[in-house]
């Protein structure tokens, strides 16, 4: 019986399959993607550096010495790589477990190719069992609570939080999400809603699942 850390190491490792020589990667945020960071450094030679979606992954790649580029200075990221907290079969995502969705979201966007790297505890046919992370401007916090109430959700607010843009994080329960792209969009609207942790209008390219029998490439 494979643990779930190795079975976050294989995926971490399959991934470097799809990082291009002279890249500049972008890299994710969370525990499976600093796995994929230590592989990165073994193959540093051959990239050109990253762009990265959180303070933490930066200082990771740097202790590597891994070259970390402003992303304003690029203009080409061929390849993404980020982990999730729930994957469904269309691809779609929720993120946001680590704080660091509003850069990932970003970094996602720039990207040519959002490879997903996950083992198989977050594959779900359902999206909305993790409570989804919202980032939200502090002045907004009640008005987007009482939004995300009359949604049907439970927001609770990420005690002793704040992003790397200085803003907090409601995590909402009890939404059970069959619509990720209108339930992303509703979201995005509230006044104050900074990014919300449904990655849907821009899910993974490519999925890299861990599994007991082994490393599955999902498209
Ligand atoms: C990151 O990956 C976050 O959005 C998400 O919370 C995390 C999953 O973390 P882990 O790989 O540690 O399970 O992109």
């Amino acid at each position: 019986m494979l643990t779930q850390n190795q079975l976050k190491l294989a995926v971490a490792q399959k991934a470097i399959e799809f990082v291009p020589d002279d890249a500049i990667v972008g890299v994710g945020t969370g525990s499976t993607v600093n796995l994929f960071i230590e592989e990165l450094s073994r193959i540093k030679g051959r990239i050109r550096g990253a762009v990265s979606s959180s303070e933490a992954s930066t200082e990771r790649l740097k202790a590597h010495h891994i070259p970390v580029f402003d992303l304003n200075a690029v203009d080409d990221v061929p390849v993404y790589i980020d982990g999730a907290d729930e994957i469904n079969h269309y691809l779609h995502m929720i993120k946001g477990g680590g704080g660091a969705l509003t850069r990932e979201k970003i970094v996602a966007a720039v990207a040519r190719e959002f490879i997903c790297i996950a083992d198989e505890t977050k594959y779900v046919s359902v999206l909305g069992q993790f409570p989804l992370p919202v980032e939200v401007i502090p002045m907004a916090r009640s008005h987007v609570a009482r939004e995300l109430v009359r949604l049907g959700g439970h927001p609770e607010m990420r005690h002793g939080f704040t992003t790397d843009n200085g803003n907090i994080i409601l995590d909402v329960h009890g939404l059970s999400i069959a619509k990720p792209v209108e339930m992303e969009e509703t979201i995005n609207q509230i006044a104050g809603v900074v990014t919300c942790g449904l990655f849907a209008r821009r899910r993974a390219d490519v999925l890299v699942l861990g599994r007991q029998n082994g490393v599955d490439v999902i498209r």
